[in-house]
């Protein structure tokens, strides 16, 4: 049941990589059996039970006794115990417990139990990205939000290291007076900046400590400090800091290396909401799209999100291929993954003069730029000594280094496949070495098949900025259509996942500063954390706004050309499909004023998840009281006022050609401010009719409806398109992004 690639190794290299990959995402959830316990034949499951309404569970203990009196008779006293796992008391009703087969039906068949299912596993999916993002010291809206001043940041991850300075407290203040969290580090390790840090993994005191790197990571790049002189080998170096760099950090150690449990996310999330967290960063997911009612994700987040606290998700790492979205639950901010303006430059010169940049992390400076016979090694074997070896780029490229390296080869080119197109790592290489593209990996073996003796020789450049085509979503970044939810557009938004420097919890160099030790990783899981860092900034300037007014914020203000003014490219150099970016890239100068806000109350959740055609008992889990949809008038999903909108005609069936969306906006602006719509023409769609076409408000958060008519054209000519409504006024300009489907697309 172990999945060898996602498995710890001692060696510091090993885990740079195998971290790399499981963020990657080629972890499988390794389903129910994962649960078992090694030494017997018991297995944690989730238990779902009805609270009594003629008795009060007021305290801990109260609700602790009511779900023991589930556990089966002969599990009594301290065994009873060892059988307990965790006792939820917000993110659901119920409690998470080892059992065996026979124990679980038994428990499964008593009154008042809603369900037991045996828990699943799901696996995990900077010093520049800051400045990229707009953001710089004692101007704009670092300066507005205080740099997150107040907010608590919980992180949902591997754990944390403690002492590395990205973590130090310079300058925060205490943490607020609702803050109940707990710190199981000793005295020494918890400061104003890491307020909280609990494991949910081991035992209930255990210390926190990253396993892997990952948590360290996430965490400091959603809130790390300012640390100067951050770099890994000497490259990408520069001042590293976090996206709010005043915010507080509340770690939960949910995962380990070997993944993170469905039980112990759910605590996790259940002690976040106890403890007072503002936003949840969540870098961590399924492979596999999961329903709303048995994902462990959309459950814990529609709890937090009713208690006012934000939840940012990564979108997942199987790209580029459609329908790979994972975290797609309208509730939760859904992040894809982008390029960033900065590059790990090392080119292939070769003997005909011909040149193509690359990256790698290691750029030894005592390589002599000369050149060297150039070989094409297919597979493993044919490595050849004294040779550049060019090799097809596969998981584990440090490792594929490795073998040419042992082989005695001089220097590798890492030659991408037609999947991961321009998107290029900068990975921690033992040996001269460069990742180039795949049209770049073409035409050099088209050079060797061609030249009678072809050379090359590698030039490291250094870190370079200013990369063209950034932002440019990464191929690994998941896409949509939505699964689970047709009429939503996901992923929301993209930001910087690819080669993202941050904290990590040991050196990977040789340097011996535990402190500042920091790694290059890339994924949806470094691209979350981003915006859970703009999240914290837009609470700490905007403490008043809901969940998915900040959504809305984000949403309606993001980008959608690249620093050239071109259309945001993909992996492939092609315009990116609007399930690829969703609204756009963050700009988060302009989400901290984006003049009209779509809002969504927790009671328009039950109307949507009734027309999702969830039934009564399972609408009833996810929003945690009873409901019955014959009750209620329900909408379909593409009604809720989301900030983007979502014809999929794919789902809503082939003789629907007239779709009617309503959405309602609030004015954040001045009082007296005047819109008219802009609509952006859509392939396939024969008439876009907008009413009222012009918005006019006279009060402060006075809300206006709006109605478009959509008209699919008989012969639509297109798998899907995209394009927008945009209200402008003289100050703003609020654009809603407008995704539709008119045939499943199987493939890119
Ligand atoms: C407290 O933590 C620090 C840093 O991790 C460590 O050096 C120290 O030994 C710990 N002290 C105790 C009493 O555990
Ligand atoms: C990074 O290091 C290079 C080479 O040492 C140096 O030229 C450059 O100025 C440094 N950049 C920053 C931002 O410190
Ligand atoms: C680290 O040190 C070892 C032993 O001195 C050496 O073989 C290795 O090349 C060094 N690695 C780097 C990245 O400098
Ligand atoms: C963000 O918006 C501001 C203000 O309109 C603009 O100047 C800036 O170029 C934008 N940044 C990005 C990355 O699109
Ligand atoms: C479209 O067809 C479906 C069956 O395919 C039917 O149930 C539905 O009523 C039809 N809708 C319209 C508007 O004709
Ligand atoms: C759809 O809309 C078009 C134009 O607005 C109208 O001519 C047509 O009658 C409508 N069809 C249906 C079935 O409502
Ligand atoms: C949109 O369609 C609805 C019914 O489908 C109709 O009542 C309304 O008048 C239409 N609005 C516009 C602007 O065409
Ligand atoms: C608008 O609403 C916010 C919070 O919902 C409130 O703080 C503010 O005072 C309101 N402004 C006006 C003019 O009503
Ligand atoms: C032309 C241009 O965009 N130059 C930028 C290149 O990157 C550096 C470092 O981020 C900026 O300072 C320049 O303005």
């Amino acid at each position: 049941m172990e999945d060898q690639k996602c498995r710890s190794s001692p060696t510091t290299w090993t885990i740079v990589i195998l971290s790399l990959i499981c963020i990657l995402g080629v972890c499988p959830a390794n389903g129910a059996s994962a649960g078992v316990d090694a030494s017997s034949s018991l297995s944690t499951y989730v238990i779902e039970v009805r609270k009594p309404t003629n008795k009060h569970l007021a305290t801990k203990e109260d609700i602790d006794t009511f779900y023991r009196s589930f556990l089966p008779a002969t599990t009594a006293g301290s065994n009873q115990e060892q059988r307990m796992v965790h006792s939820y008391r917000h993110v659901l009703s119920g409690f998470a417990a080892k059992l065996t087969a026979e124990e679980a039906k038994a428990i499964g068949e008593k009154d008042s139990v809603l369900d037991v299912r045996p828990e699943m596993v799901l696996s995990l999916h900077t010093t520049h990205t800051p400045d990229y993002l707009g953001l710089r010291q004692g101007v704009g809206l670092w300066e507005d939000s205080n740099y997150g001043k107040g907010v608590i940041i919980g992180v949902l991850d591997t754990g944390i290291f403690p002492d590395h300075l990205s973590f130090s407290d310079e300058g925060v203040p205490p943490p607020p007076a609702k803050w109940k969290g707990r710190c199981n580090f000793n005295r020494t390790s918890c400061n104003n900046k890491l307020i909280g840090a609990t494991s949910f993994t081991g035992s209930s005191n255990a210390a926190p400590y990253d396993d892997g790197g990952h948590g360290t990571h996430t965490a400091s790049t959603a809130a790390g400090a300012f640390v100067k002189d951050a770099s890994v080998y000497g490259l990408a170096n520069g001042t590293a800091v976090g996206i709010a760099p005043l915010a507080h950090l509340a770690a939960y150690k949910v995962c380990t290396v070997d993944g993170c449990s469905e039980s112990t996310i759910l605590a996790g999330f259940d002690a976040a909401i106890e403890d007072g967290v503002d936003v949840l960063s969540v870098s961590l997911g399924s492979q596999v799209q999961l329903e709303l009612r048995s994902d462990p994700i959309a459950r814990g987040a529609f709890a937090a999100t009713q208690k006012g606290i934000f939840v940012s998700c990564s979108a997942g790492n199987a790209g580029p291929l459609s329908n790979t979205l994972t975290n797609g639950a309208p509730w939760v901010l859904s992040v894809g993954a982008s390029s960033t303006d900065r590059t790990i430059k090392a080119t292939a010169r070769l003997g005909n003069g011909q040149e193509f940049d690359g990256e790698t992390l290691y750029q030894p400076r005592d390589f002599e730029p000369a050149q060297h016979p150039l070989a094409y090694s297919e597979g493993y074997g044919f490595d050849a000594p004294g040779k550049v070896n060019v090799r097809d780029a596969g998981f584990g490229p440090v490792q594929q280094g490795q073998q040419v390296k042992d082989a005695g080869g001089v220097a590798m080119i890492n030659a991408n496949d037609p999947d991961s197109g321009y998107t290029t790592f900068a990975d921690p290489h033992v040996l001269p070495a460069t990742q180039v593209s795949y049209v770049a990996g073409t035409e050099i073996k088209k050079y060797i098949k061609t030249a009678s003796a072809p050379t090359a020789a590698i030039l490291f450049k250094g870190t370079q900025f200013n990369g063209s085509f950034a932002p440019a979503v990464a191929y690994f970044s998941s896409r949509g259509p939505n699964g689970i939810s047709p009429g939503i557009l996901k992923p929301d938004i993209i930001g910087p996942g690819l080669n993202i420097l941050a904290g990590w919890k040991s050196p990977i160099d040789n340097s011996t500063d535990k402190k500042r030790a920091f790694n290059v990783i890339s994924g949806t899981s470094m691209s979350c954390p981003h915006l859970s860092g703009v999240v914290a900034l837009l609470k700490s300037a905007h403490p008043d706004w809901s969940p998915a007014a900040i959504k809305s914020a984000i949403l309606t203000t993001a980008a959608t050309s690249n620093a050239k003014g071109q259309p945001i490219l993909d992996e492939a150099r092609q315009p990116a499909s609007i399930f690829a970016t969703g609204a756009g890239h963050v700009n988060i100068s302009k989400a901290v004023n984006p003049g009209l806000i779509y809002d969504t109350g927790l009671i328009d959740y039950v109307p949507y998840l009734c027309g999702l055609n969830y039934n009564d008992g399972d609408v009833s889990l996810i929003v945690g009281k009873e409901v019955s949809c014959s009750s209620i008038e329900s909408i379909p999903d593409y009604q809720l006022n989301y900030p983007s909108i979502t014809l999929n005609f794919v789902h809503l069936g082939s003789n629907v050609s007239n779709v009617s969306v309503k959405r309602t906006v609030r004015n954040d602006g001045p009082a007296n401010s005047r819109y008219k719509s802009v609509i952006e023409p859509i392939t396939g769609i024969g008439s876009i009719d907008v009413s009222p076409r012009e918005l006019v408000f006279t009060k402060a958060n006075e809300t206006i409806s709006y109605t478009v008519n959509f008209t699919k054209k008989a012969s639509p000519q297109a798998m899907n398109a995209q394009g927008a409504i945009t209200w402008v006024s003289a100050q703003y300009s609020v654009r809603t992004a407008i995704a539709v489907l008119f045939e499943e697309s199987g493939g890119l």
